[in-house]
């Protein structure tokens, strides 16, 4: 299926391929709580630099989360501080990242590129950088990388089709919300390129250690519903780790959980993580948690969003986070 840009996006796809033809040496990078759709398109465009005989290093805050393990080229992936990082990439690729701080640790090093390149779909997003190709049509910033893949009529290989399948399928929360007319055209050249749905599907979705659901068992306990505001919550905290054996990853999935409840518009789930605390907010009306999020130093969508607060007990998050959607709502 031959897919369409419109001009003032074909336009940036030219720029940012002569871009890639220039440069030398790249830094791949996406925002802090990586997520299937960041991670995804890095691990595309990685092979796409390869293929073009470039050097590539892909650098992210956090650690890639155990379900997006499975991808080609995964095992490449850099936590910042740990392994050898290129000293001075000359171009920097900023993928699905509204700003670039919100790459953590990795902005010290975006800072030293020549060219920077953001490319993204948030709606909110300041054009911060030398090359900005942002809009907000796109269901994900994986469609926005399968024009430049496929720029040319170059033909994607079954790794790059499997990468940016999962980026569309988990940024749309398995084909559901923020469907674009480009969509499911899309999904349909990667599928034909070789991406299997239901093989991705199933390591996506489908499978969860024994450990995540015992987790998910004592998190349900702390469950909690404002009728007033029609709004649910849960977290769980250091202790339901140790007595699980789990860690911070085997949370998965449970905020889709929560938001799967019908009484609730809104929902959030609070994690202890690190020395602080990681708030997933999702909303099913027309409340915007992006801007909850916001305040908080955080970021995402009108309706999928999360942020983290910094050396604070959990109950302390709690307290913030409620108090923002009470005054907000
Ligand atoms: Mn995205």
């Amino acid at each position: 299926m031959k897919m369409q840009l419109k001009p003032e996006d074909k336009k940036k796809v030219r720029e940012i391929i002569s871009a890639m033809k220039e440069g030398k040496e790249f830094l791949l990078t996406a925002h802090r709580n990586i997520d299937g759709d960041a991670i995804g398109s890095e691990l595309a465009f990685y092979s796409m630099l390869k293929k073009m005989g470039k050097k590539a290093v892909i650098v992210n805050q956090d650690r890639t989360p155990a379900i997006y393990r499975f991808l080609p080229f995964a095992g490449k992936v850099k936590v910042s501080g740990m392994g050898v990082t290129p000293d001075k990439p000359d171009v920097s690729i900023v993928i699905d990242c509204g700003s670039p701080e919100r790459t953590g640790k990795v902005f010290s090093l975006i800072k030293k590129s020549r060219v920077v390149i953001n490319i993204d779909h948030h709606f909110s997003n300041s054009g911060f950088a030398s090359i900005n190709w942002i809009n907000h049509r796109f269901s994900a910033t994986g469609e926005m990388a399968y024009f430049i893949l496929s720029y040319g009529g170059r033909m994607l290989t079954k790794k790059e089709a499997e990468c940016l399948y999962t980026a569309i399928l988990t940024d749309t929360g398995g084909f559901i919300h923020n469907i674009s007319p480009y969509t499911m055209g899309i999904a349909q050249n990667l599928v034909a390129a070789g991406a299997e749905p239901e093989q991705i599907a199933r390591n996506v979705y489908f499978e969860k250690p024994l450990r995540s659901v015992k987790l998910l068992s004592l998190c349900l306990n702390t469950l909690q519903f404002d009728r007033q505001n029609k709004f649910c919550w849960m977290k769980v905290d250091r202790d339901m780790y140790r007595q699980t054996g789990t860690k911070e990853e085997d949370t998965e999935g449970f905020v889709d959980l929560l938001a799967k409840i019908k009484e609730a518009n809104i929902v959030f789930f609070l994690k202890e993580f690190g020395k602080g605390v990681k708030a997933s907010l999702r909303s099913k009306g027309n409340f915007d948690v992006e801007r909850i999020a916001a305040q908080f130093g955080g970021g995402g969508h009108k309706r999928a969003a999360g942020c983290y607060f910094e050396n604070i007990s959990i109950e302390q998050a709690e307290k913030k986070v409620l108090s923002a959607i009470r005054k907000n709502r």
